[in-house]
């Protein structure tokens, strides 16, 4: 049995972290809000130790990077860099989406995967953690320049991936369209039709109703059982939410439907604000139909506002506060803003929107907070119930996925207050999330053996 202190033995680990991973920060800032968690679960059961548990975990099982060369409409070639990490797959095949924006690299793949890993463990399905993406910017290209990268970034990635492998999916700048492309290049080089290779799929070819809507609308039910602990709902609740790509629309739509009003939402250009509620249907029709500018709301609705700085959006007043853009889109400066400004509730829609500074702001004022890996696991978690339907052959309504889907969520809430209460931080959701996702992969680590 070790002697080594739980709290040494972090350290140590995290230290080798940073040092193994130069220049990574992404990824050493996921690692360390993890690791500042689980101290408890060390000094409950040393055999993690000498299990080498945390050095496990911490070490991708492998990265894999590619050339992605494709002609653009002008006949130039190109060339991008292609990623995918297979972190965990203990509980399950690797499972998680695919990026493409030109901030992509390995830390950031790294940051994603890693915390996939006990996201997907907190859905309670069988599926382990992976990440995978390009530093390809899909903005201003044509719908063929599109397929052409699809199809050479499919050409490589279908080496590495399958139904019982590895399954990505979609997350920023990948959508239905991309993944549309991809399965076809993947089924055309394996000369049949693995469904369950991809999620995120048009529902005409494998795809589960309610995918589309699933991390959204995941991220509200979460948010009301948050609120619920409190005696409060979503009913005439001012809510900001950042973004307005998938996540954001449909996160959008849910709080709505429970009686909240939109204030204001953004691109990277910036923000719109407009306090007697913003109109959905025209972000929908600007975003998902023209793939357009949040700026162009204006054109409509000339007594709204806009501002030319996506940050700046949580200088507004809200009850609730839905970071579903990006890495680090709110700081410690937005979180006392939100403080000052009264906020109730945060939930994190997207993955690692908040510092650990926010973060740590949150917590000292008793706002709800509700961390990625619980508040945004609604995402992959109909991608799961997704292959479970392409492994039966059948598909549910609508109403059957988006039911589940509520009963996942209050699951995962659930499980992430338990294990915060059994570990002495009762209420403390990032603790919970942490604790509860880590027990499930390290015990099945366990079981199954130094592999
Ligand atoms: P989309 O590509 O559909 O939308 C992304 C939105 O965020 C856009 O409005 C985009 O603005 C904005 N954005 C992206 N990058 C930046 C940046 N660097 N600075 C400012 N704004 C930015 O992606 P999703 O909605 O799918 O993903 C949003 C977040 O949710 C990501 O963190 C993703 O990892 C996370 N997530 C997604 C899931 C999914 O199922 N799709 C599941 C769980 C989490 P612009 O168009 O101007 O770039
Ligand atoms: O961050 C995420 O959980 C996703 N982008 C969704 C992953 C998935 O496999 O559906």
């Amino acid at each position: 049995m070790s002697s080594e202190l739980a709290s040494d033995h972090i350290k140590k680990v995290y230290q080798s972290v940073k040092k193994r991973n130069p220049n990574e920060d992404e990824f050493h800032q996921a690692v360390e809000e993890f690791f500042n968690s689980i101290e408890p679960v060390f000094e409950q059961n040393p055999s993690y130790i000498e299990q080498g548990i945390l050095e496990r975990l911490v070490e991708p099982d492998r990265l894999i990077t590619f050339s992605v060369p494709w002609v653009d409409d002008n006949g130039k070639v190109q060339v991008n860099r292609g990623f995918r990490v297979q972190f965990n797959s203990t509980i399950g095949p690797y499972k998680g989406g695919l990026r493409f924006h030109p901030s992509v690299n390995s830390s950031i793949i790294k940051f994603l995967g890693f915390e996939q890993i006990f996201k997907n463990a907190l859905t309670g399905q069988p599926i382990g953690g992976g990440k995978g993406g390009s530093d390809f910017d899909p903005k201003g290209k044509s719908d063929l320049e599109i397929m052409r990268f699809c199809q050479s970034f499919m050409s490589e990635l279908s080496k590495y991936i399958g139904p019982d492998i590895d399954v990505p999916a979609g997350d920023i700048g990948v959508g239905a369209r991309e993944i549309g492309y991809l399965f076809g290049q993947y089924r055309k080089m394996r000369g049949s039709f693995h469904a369950g290779v991809l999620t995120g799929k048009s529902p005409d070819f494998g795809g589960s109703l309610a995918r589309k809507e699933a991390t959204g609308y995941g991220t509200v039910y979460f948010v009301n059982e948050m609120l619920k602990d409190r005696n409060l709902d979503l009913t005439g609740k001012k809510v900001i939410v950042s973004g307005s790509g998938n996540v954001s629309i449909y996160a959008m739509e849910k709080a709505i439907e429970y009686g909240a009003i939109i204030i204001a939402c953004s691109d990277s250009s910036g923000y719109i604000y407009d306090p007697n509620g913003l109109d959905l249907n025209t972000i929908k029709e600007i975003k998902e139909v023209k793939r357009g500018r949040i700026h162009a709301y204006l054109e409509k609705y000339p007594n709204a506002k806009f501002e030319a700085e996506s940050t700046a959006i949580w200088s507004l007043s809200c009850d609730i506060a839905l970071p579903c853009a990006t890495q680090n889109e709110l700081d410690e400066s937005a979180a006392k803003q939100l403080v000052k400004n009264g906020v109730v509730a945060i939930a994190e829609g997207a993955n690692m929107p908040s510092t650990l500074d926010a973060i740590k702001v949150f917590h000292d004022n008793n706002v709800l907070f509700g961390p990625a890996k619980a508040a945004n696991a609604g995402g992959v978690a109909v991608s799961a119930l997704e292959m479970a339907q392409n492994s039966s052959r059948l598909s549910w309504s609508f109403e059957e996925v988006d039911q589940k889907l509520q009963d996942i969520m209050a699951d995962i809430y659930n499980r992430c207050i338990e294990a915060a209460e059994q570990y002495n931080s009762p209420g403390n959701l990032v603790v919970g999330a942490n604790i509860a996702g880590l027990l499930r992969v390290a015990e099945g680590m366990i079981t199954q053996g130094v592999i």
